[in-house]
């Protein structure tokens, strides 16, 4: 994929690694092309994510356009205005626990939403022949691992939570369309990220924040399922050298290098916590509390990125320990960026299934 890229439509660019991605390109790859931003700002959107790039470039190279990805019409409309060459579609409904309490936004988001954009990439494309579909996918698509192994790109799929069943539909109907008619796509499957501007909801920034408020922290289960964990700013780099260096029709694999326990990564990040604080870690590690499982939770993940190690020579750059050390800098720095809270019903349902102080 030697083309230059002039103008990159990023789907959930108010989100979680839509909004890294988008400061990587200003930031750290100089980008001069134009960036529109398309999200139609759910809960788990914040714009104040953006407000640097927007004081900077809105209006010039960054645009954004509160719209969603079911509105074919509009997303065409606007990547006819701009000229858009490429799509970079991050959004989704993105947390595993609320596709257990309510998986039919997933349905209509993550399956029909890309159904949606995916023909929007068909009429893009039938005008200019350069142009590339680029879709974000999770490793939970290949479902649970025992003690050993490991996900290659060729694992058949197995999903096992509405989030991850929506994932793998959506990148079935990417690949369609590649077989079918010819669309240019690119595929990526990474592990767990973490980094600045996370939603609360997900594991790392949950435990960050009610540390700091002396909650309880609430570990499910016996702690003993395995993430991999990414810092968000190598995933930026992956997607980058994909979208650059891939070969269109390919699926790429992208990982951390970083297996851990749920239980021993709440206990690191106390210590350092611990750390930053200057407070006796003892007084976090006593906040650790075990509660009820999460339904159908995969016991382990574990991903083989060497096929683009091998063929593109992208690998992730962070250790853990410096991973976690610029992620808590970055959240113990931000009295100014809202903590995006989670909604009552959804707080009254983890507090049903996960205990009184699991949300
Ligand atoms: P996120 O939940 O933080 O952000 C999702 C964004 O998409 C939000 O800004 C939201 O407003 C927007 N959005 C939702 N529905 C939309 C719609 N119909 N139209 C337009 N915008 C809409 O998610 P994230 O953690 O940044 O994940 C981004 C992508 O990466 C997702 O596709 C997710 O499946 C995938 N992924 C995430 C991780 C992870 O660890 N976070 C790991 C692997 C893959
Ligand atoms: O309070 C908690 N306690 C707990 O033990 C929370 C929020 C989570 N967990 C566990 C569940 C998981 O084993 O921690 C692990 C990580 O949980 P999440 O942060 O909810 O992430 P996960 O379910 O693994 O999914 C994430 O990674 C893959 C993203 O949310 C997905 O979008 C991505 O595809």
């Amino acid at each position: 994929m030697a083309t230059e890229r002039k103008s990159i439509l990023v789907t959930g660019g108010a989100g979680f690694i839509g909004a890294n991605f988008i400061h990587h390109l200003f930031e750290q790859l100089n980008f001069k092309g134009k960036v529109i931003n398309l999200d139609c700002l759910t809960y788990a959107s914040n714009v104040e994510n953006l407000k640097s790039i927007e004081e900077k470039y809105s209006g010039s190279r960054y645009f954004f356009e509160k719209v969603s990805i079911n509105d074919a019409e509009r997303a065409l409309e606007i990547c006819n205005r701009h000229a858009v060459d490429t799509i970079v579609h991050f959004a989704a409904e993105s947390h595993v626990d609320r596709s257990i309490l309510g998986p039919a936004a997933f349905v209509e988001t993550n399956i029909v939403g890309t159904f949606q954009l995916l023909e929007v990439g068909r009429k893009l494309h039938k005008e200019n022949s350069d142009f590339v579909f680029y879709h974000v996918s999770t490793d939970e698509v290949y479902g649970s691992l025992g003690p050993t192994g490991s996900f290659t790109e060729e694992t058949p799929y197995d999903p096992r939570s509405p989030y991850s069943a929506s994932k793998a539909s959506s990148d079935h109907l990417v690949r369609a369309s590649f077989h079918t008619y010819g669309l240019p796509v690119l595929i990526s499957n990474c592990s767990n990220n973490y980094g600045p501007y996370q939603h609360l909801e997900k594991l790392i920034p949950h435990m960050i924040t009610k540390m700091l408020s002396g909650q309880k922290l609430p570990v499910y289960g016996d702690g003993k399922n395995i993430r991999d964990w990414l810092y968000v700013g190598d995933h930026c780099e992956a997607i980058w050298t994909i979208l650059t260096k891939g070969q269109v029709g390919e699926t790429y694999n992208v990982g951390g290098d970083c297996e851990i326990t749920n239980i021993d990564l709440v206990r690191r990040l106390c210590e350092k916590v611990a750390k930053f604080t200057e407070t006796p870690a003892q007084k976090f590690l006593d906040l650790i509390e075990f509660v009820p499982d999460r339904p159908g939770h995969d016991r382990r993940y574990s991903i083989d990125f060497s096929k683009i190690s091998s063929q593109l020579g992208w690998k992730p750059k962070h250790s853990f320990e410096e991973g976690i050390e610029k992620t808590l800098r970055w959240y113990l720095d931000q009295s100014n960026w809202s903590r995006t809270q989670s909604g009552e019903e959804y707080q009254r349902w983890v507090a049903s299934n996960y205990g009184k102080r699991g949300g």
